[in-house]
């Protein structure tokens, strides 16, 4: 009988988020590894992403893919693990977690590939600029602890990787607020875990030639 639970990954992408946020809610799950080059893009997996995009999760036969949904789907799913606020008191948690998955992913990857709207096209393109959206992500993590408040929840393990890999990649700035935050939610036990377990699945290094 197949688990539960499957996670669809690599250790090399997006699939470290997924597995963060794995780790947070503790439940058991299988862990399905692809391959960009072949498994990705063959049926049995367009069968369960039709985009060929990693992560996804199938849970109890549903599938969930998009990093930001699955971490708001897992902490519903599992409501022990405490990471979602009440239903009452989600106005930040919402917000944030939406403003990272749309404009500050929308942003970090345009600007990396040298895509930077004009001012015209500013006002049509979601996130505006990249330094509006700097400055506002800035304020949402300086305010409280967490990004919904004093309690760390799954918004914060979305919102956390978009800073810890925009400053590790160069993509976002170093600020203080960028790195008292990015410190915060990384000393997490689940996020240490999640990523050992993906560091030990990177493939080895090639040998250096002679
Ligand atoms: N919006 C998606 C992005 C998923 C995504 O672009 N994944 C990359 C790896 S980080 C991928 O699967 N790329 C392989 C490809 O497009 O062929 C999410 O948040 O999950």
């Amino acid at each position: 009988m197949s688990a539960d639970l499957i996670f669809y990954t690599n250790p090399i992408s997006r699939g470290r988020i997924v597995r963060w946020m794995l780790e947070e809610v503790g439940a058991p799950y299988e862990t399905v590894l692809l391959d960009y080059a072949s498994t990705l893009k063959e049926a049995a997996y367009l069968a369960i992403n039709p985009m060929g995009k990693i992560p996804a999760i199938v849970h109890r036969g549903e599938v969930v893919t998009e990093c930001a949904a699955i971490c708001a789907y897992l902490a519903d799913a599992f409501p022990a693990a405490g990471l979602a606020p009440a239903t009452s008191d989600r106005a930040a948690y919402y917000r944030w977690l939406f403003f990272a998955a749309g404009p500050v992913e929308q942003a970090i990857t345009n600007t990396s590939m040298g895509l930077a709207p004009t001012e015209q096209q500013q006002r049509m393109a979601g996130y505006g600029s990249l330094d509006r959206v700097v400055d506002v992500l800035e304020k949402a993590v300086a305010v409280h602890p967490y990004v919904a408040g004093d309690r760390f929840t799954a918004a914060d393990v979305y919102v956390g990787a978009q800073i810890g890999w925009g400053m590790q990649f160069g993509t976002l700035p170093k600020r203080d607020a960028f790195i008292a935050y990015g410190e915060r939610v990384m000393a997490r036990d689940a996020y240490k875990r999640a990523t050992g377990i993906d560091d030990a699945l990177m493939p080895a290094p090639e040998p250096a030639s002679a």
